[in-house]
């Protein structure tokens, strides 16, 4: 066997011994509540990885109960808010988009009432990615904007959210 083949061989057996990760990113997050008990938080969660990812559960210290939840219609057409146990599914390359009336956060026996501008954290666990601990800015004056959540706050991600939590 020459060198070189030999190299080759070394070459590839490193790089199948490269993990592949799912690669989590979160955009534009900010959490509301309309009383003292309850709250909810949304934003956008990019896997910018490789492989497929599995959002399967959240924790918090802000409330007594904290659950992932989407919206269905029920059989009178009228949405409900409904706990998805199994969590959300985060293939390569997509995103879950949290907004109102479709999936958020929930939180359910709030801690301490949320104030403009604290600071709520939480930890995502994922399938792949593992815990992804995320700071979410309380802002309740926020209109419901939608589709141009991405566009316009594209640059955020949680690493700047770093600020004051003396709330
Ligand atoms: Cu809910």
């Amino acid at each position: 066997m020459s060198l070189k083949s030999t190299l080759m061989g070394a070459v590839t057996a490193l790089s199948f011994a490269m993990p592949a990760f799912a690669e989590i990113e979160i955009h534009d997050q900010y959490a509301r509540s309309s009383n003292a008990m309850a709250g909810a938080a949304f934003m956008t969660i990019h896997n910018h990885g490789d492989v497929d990812d599995h959002l399967l559960s959240v924790t918090s210290d802000a409330s007594a109960r904290v659950e992932l939840h989407t919206h269905i219609e029920d059989a009178d057409g009228v949405m409900r808010m409904t706990h998805v146990e199994e969590g959300f599914m985060l293939p390569a390359g997509g995103e879950i988009t949290m907004q109102r009336g479709a999936k958020h956060v929930m939180f359910m026996g709030l801690t301490a009432p949320f104030e403009q501008d604290d600071v709520v954290t939480i930890t995502f666990m994922f399938e792949n990615a593992g815990e992804v601990v995320v700071e979410i800015p309380v802002d309740l004056t926020r209109e419901d904007h939608g589709a141009m959540n991405g566009a316009m706050n594209g640059e955020m991600d949680h690493s700047n959210m770093g600020h004051g939590t003396d709330n």
